[in-house]
């Protein structure tokens, strides 16, 4: 069984991450586990303790010469701010009759402290804040780089990128493709596909960060290659949409999760004939493909062979630089809530932990589907899987010219107020017009689609 755990205070020793259930014979590349450590710091409007921190993976058990070979991962990622917090967080028992200096008992708004104060009964809420803090999220990148190592085995890719800062958000996300969000350089600070906007957002942090405030957003995960089939129906409660949704609502600050064009379809009111993607041939007649993608690539809970598309909205930092009111637990007394340094935005690291919550569950959905105790036997396994499905499928029809789409009737009632149209990814997005409904998602482009029998490890024999 796959799973992993992870443990560590904010301005403890450091972070562990335990790991369990990979195949034996993949090779980790600890490089590529500390290059994206590396960019979950990163972005405009981090705050002072990145400066600090220079997160490094050390391995502690799990790989020989670099392989898996079966058994549980352990990572450890030291926290250098702790050298300055020796004594506010040590793990020794206080010498006898003295007390925790500088308790922290002034709950900050939107933050844990209040809540795990009634839960723990804590005097000092620092104890909450160490455990419900962010930091966290450097063992969970970690993770995902892992991850992303065993998932590139069946060609699976996902990328992240900003679609909101503030106010500043793009018109039409859903026109992104995979392979732009890849082309986002290293260097970019918030990882906006667009640049001109991007410059809008960065101005927006600032301004937040000068009037001592925060500022949230959104980011979309993509994923391309992941075969179609996977997960469960979603009745069982198990769905890999439940999964996916449930894994990105674990990430801190984030308030909601949408899957493709679900939430946005039904505020702009569409109704089934639009909110849903017709299934069509691909132009080489391997595959059944869409015309559109609004599902983000999950049907019932299972993936349906077009990329997968989630956004996930983040919420402004609890910590304010001219914090709110609230009580002091110690007097009873109206204080304003305690204000220690913070960061004014966490897009795009919250991108990048998502983009690791992202592969562990589609890692695991993987794991589940094709098991193995080796990387090559759940490769075979994966590689049949996809000539099944392509075998099943019926002979390829003379290609006709598609039939021109017929002109909307007067009947239908929401042709009128919904003019909406489908463009293709990469097309420019039309200035809307005020009050113009929401955009509609690009279609699938064939650099996105999953290749069915992508060979890794040389033709297999499929006995029929
Ligand atoms: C965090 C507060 C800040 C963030 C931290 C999460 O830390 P500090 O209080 O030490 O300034 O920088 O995030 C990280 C340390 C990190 O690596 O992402 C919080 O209160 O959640």
């Amino acid at each position: 069984m796959f799973r992993y755990i992870t443990a560590g205070e904010s301005h403890g020793k450091g972070l562990t991450l335990i790991i369990d259930g990979l195949p034996a014979g993949l090779t980790i590349d600890l490089r590529r586990i500390n290059a994206e450590l590396a960019r979950r710091q990163e972005g405009h409007g981090r705050g002072a303790r990145q400066k600090i921190e220079r997160d490094q993976a050390l391995v502690f058990s799990g790989l020989r010469f670099g392989e898996t070979i079966g058994a549980p991962i352990t990572l450890h990622i030291p926290n250098r701010d702790w050298q300055n917090h020796r004594r506010t967080m040590s793990t020794e028992p206080l010498p006898k009759g003295s007390t925790v200096a500088d308790p922290m008992t002034v709950p900050r708004p939107g933050h844990a402290d209040l809540a795990g104060w009634y839960k723990y009964g804590r005097r000092d809420l620092r104890d909450i804040w160490e455990q419900s803090s962010a930091r966290d999220t450097a063992a969970i990148t970690a993770a995902g780089a892992i991850a992303r190592q065993v998932l590139a085995h069946f060609g699976v890719r996902v990328v992240s990128h900003t679609i909101r800062v503030g106010k500043a958000g793009m018109e039409d996300p859903d026109a992104v493709t995979l392979a732009q969000a890849e082309a986002i350089p290293a260097r970019s600070k918030l990882r906006c596909t667009d640049t001109i906007l991007e410059k809008v957002m960065e101005s927006q942090v600032d301004r937040a960060s000068n009037a001592g405030d925060t500022l949230g957003g959104a980011f979309q995960v993509l994923a391309g290659g992941v075969a179609p089939g996977l997960g469960r129906i979603s009745h069982t409660g198990q769905g890999l949409d439940a999964k996916l949704t449930a894994a990105l609502m674990a990430i801190p600050s984030v308030k909601g999760v949408e899957i493709g064009f679900g939430v946005r379809g039904i505020l702009a009111g569409l109704s089934g004939r639009r909110f849903h993607d017709p299934i069509t041939r691909d132009a080489g007649q391997t595959r059944f493909a869409r015309t559109s993608n609004r599902a983000g690539g999950l049907e019932g809970g299972l993936t349906n062979g077009e990329p997968l598309r989630l956004t996930a909205y983040v919420k402004p930092i609890s910590t304010l630089g001219k914090p709110l009111d609230s009580v002091d637990i110690a007097s009873g007394r109206k204080k304003a809530s305690e204000s220690p340094r913070s960061d004014v935005c966490i897009l795009p690291s919250a991108g990048a932990v998502g983009e690791a919550v992202v592969l562990l569950t589609l890692l695991e959905t993987y794991l589940e589907a094709f098991g193995g105790s080796t990387i090559e036997d759940a490769v075979a396994a994966h590689d049949a899987y996809l000539a099944r499905i392509e075998g099943q499928l019926p002979p390829a029809v003379e290609r006709r010219r598609p039939a021109p789409t017929p002109a909307p009737s007067t009947e239908d009632p929401e042709t009128d107020e919904l003019p909406v149209e489908v463009r293709d990814a990469g097309q420019p997005t039309p200035a809307s017009p005020p009050h113009s409904p929401a955009p509609e998602p690009a279609k699938t482009t064939a650099e996105d689609a999953v290749p069915l029998r992508r060979k890794v490890y040389g033709p297999i024999i499929i006995k029929r």
